[in-house]
């Protein structure tokens, strides 16, 4: 028994389909059948590599069914998979491969170059997968491996407790922690989403998110697998492609900015989505004037749901009930959640705001590696510290109001603020710098980096973004660099951050 693999293809309609929609050529349509056969050929290719069970394959490669099917075959082969962005850079990338003492690196076709001489010096094994838009492209080693292979596959038995993937989340001090999920930890959460937000066979998910996170990956991806759903799989998102498409599905999982781009286009109204019957927002706050603006012109309330890498999905608003604009909704079954003070830990109630904690199936077992970072962020009684702010209505709703961490999400992406000081902080002529999130009107939130220059130098914006440019993905980095005397600090020393947001809060929708 393969908890994580059987739990999510096992005893499935056959037939229920998987299309992928590429970016250029022609789509192609995969049946259940079509991807356990594909991943038993892909796990007789990764075990070809010499790859085995408890090994970590990481994987930054282009989105296409293929991607889902390595996915599933590391899972099969008992490895643990390790999805990366494909914005990353080789410097970023190191990191993560070293980190993780990864065995095999699968990287896209065109950026093998990049990546030799470095896979070569950490003696990591590095193959290759690309998107297959018509029988000319390169569609990569690993697929020409797999095509040749056997599609029959002895599937390694994997308990609930055995890793299925390490998935990075930045830190706090700039270092990036992988956060260790269990089979059990991502089957559990499948099949609470599957049942809280009733997804069957019956429905085809309109899949435009990235795949290397937990919400295109496990909340889109192992809900529609667990439920047996069809799956309707965009390169990613283009206002113009969701429009096309929405007719034909009957859910889709968007971060907020897919909803406010809809939003801003005329041809969404409540025609184009009369066969939709969930639409469901995460990742990032969805403002609640989005949220009635959208029931406004579709006739849909969106469902807000909130997670973490860490912890999978923890809350959701309900699908038969109340679905409150502006809240992230009730504790999932089978989770537990309390709001603490954020500096004591003790337990607070009557609406109170603290930091939220939960316990449950779904939550990750520590850090890759990194015990007393781990200690650092569960209670004693196995609570996690989300880090995140928020507080209890009289109905049970949470609602999320803040971070205690020192985070931005832009667009879904999070982005730790001091991984990019330190960069900045490298510049030449860069005294100390100070990085915010603000306003922005696409992405929700957008960076900001504020720089203090060494005496006698006058530093130069565009400059400076140009020398960054390859150093960290393009997402991280400063929409606009200000340059100021000097930071606002409190009476300990400490840079106040909510000054400096109040004062550049226009700085992006001006
Ligand atoms: C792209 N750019 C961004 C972002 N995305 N800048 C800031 N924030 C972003 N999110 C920049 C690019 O670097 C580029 O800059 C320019 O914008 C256009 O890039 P492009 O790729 O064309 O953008 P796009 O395709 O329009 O992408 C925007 C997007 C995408 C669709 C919102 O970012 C996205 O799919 N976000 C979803 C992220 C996600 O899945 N998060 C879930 C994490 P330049 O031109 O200067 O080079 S999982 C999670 O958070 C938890 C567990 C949870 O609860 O789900
Ligand atoms: P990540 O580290 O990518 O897993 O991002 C997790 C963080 O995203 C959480 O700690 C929250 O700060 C944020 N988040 C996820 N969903 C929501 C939501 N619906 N509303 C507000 N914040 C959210």
């Amino acid at each position: 028994m393969n908890v994580l693999f059987d739990g999510l293809l096992k005893n499935k309609e056959l037939d229920a389909k998987f299309a992928e929609i590429p970016s250029a050529g022609s789509s192609r349509i995969f049946t259940y059948q079509d991807l356990i056969d594909a991943t038993g050929r892909f796990a007789n290719a990764l075990i070809d590599t010499g790859v085995q069970p408890g090994d970590r394959v990481a994987v930054q490669v282009e989105k296409s069914i293929e991607a889902i099917i390595l996915y599933l075959a590391a899972v099969r082969i008992g490895a643990i998979f390790l999805p990366l962005n494909t914005a990353y850079t080789v410097s970023e990338i190191e990191y993560f491969l070293e980190n993780a003492s990864a065995k095999l690196f699968v990287c896209a076709p065109e950026r093998k170059d990049e990546y030799n001489s470095l896979c070569k010096r950490l003696g990591i094994k590095l193959t290759t997968l690309g998107v297959r838009e018509n029988s000319n492209t390169d569609a990569g080693e690993l697929f020409a491996s797999a095509q040749h292979a056997d599609k029959e596959f002895d599937t390694v038995s994997r308990s609930e407790e055995d890793l299925a993937a390490i998935l990075y989340t930045s830190g706090t001090t700039g270092r990036s922690k992988g956060a260790m999920l269990s089979h059990g930890n991502l089957l559990s959460n499948a099949l609470v989403l599957k049942d809280y937000w009733h997804f069957s066979s019956s429905d085809i998910l309109l899949h435009a998110l990235p795949i290397f996170h937990t919400h295109g990956l496990f909340v889109a991806t192992n809900t529609t697998l667990v439920a047996g759903s069809s799956l309707l799989f965009l390169p990613g998102f283009d206002a113009d492609s969701i429009i096309e498409h929405l007719p034909s599905v009957s859910s889709m999982m968007g971060v907020p900015t897919f909803y406010t781009r809809l939003l801003d286009d005329p041809r969404l109204n409540q025609d184009l989505v009369k066969n939709v019957r969930l639409f469901v927002s995460g990742s990032a706050p969805l403002l609640a004037e989005t949220h009635v603006e959208f029931e406004k012109r579709t006739g849909h309330r969106i469902l807000e749901r909130y997670g973490m890498t860490e912890t999978n999905m923890n809350t959701s608003n309900p699908y038969d009930g109340e679905r409150k604009a502006g809240t992230v909704g009730l504790p999932l079954p089978g989770v537990e959640m309390r709001v603490a003070d954020a500096e004591n830990g003790s337990l607070l109630t009557d609406g109170e705001v603290g930091v939220v904690e939960v316990r449950g199936p779904n939550v990750f077992s520590g850090y890759w590696k990194m015990p007393e970072k781990t200690k650092e962020e569960f209670r004693e009684d196995g609570f996690f510290i989300t880090g995140d702010l928020g507080n209890v209505d009289e109905d049970g709703y949470l609602k999320i109001v803040g971070r205690a961490k020192d985070l931005i999400i832009s667009g879904g992406y999070n982005i730790y603020p001091k991984e990019v000081e330190l960069l900045l902080d490298e510049q030449e002529g860069v005294l100390e710098s100070a990085v915010i999130g603000v306003p922005h009107p696409d992405f929700g939130e957008g960076v900001v980096g504020i720089l203090v220059a060494k005496p006698d130098y006058s530093l130069d914006e565009n400059k400076i973004l140009s020398n960054i440019r390859d150093k960290i993905a393009r997402f991280k980095q400063p929409k606009r660099l200000i340059v100021i005397e000097q930071l606002p600090r409190n009476t300990m020393g400490k840079v106040q951050k909510n000054v400096l947001r109040d004062q550049y809060r226009n700085l992006l929708t001006n």
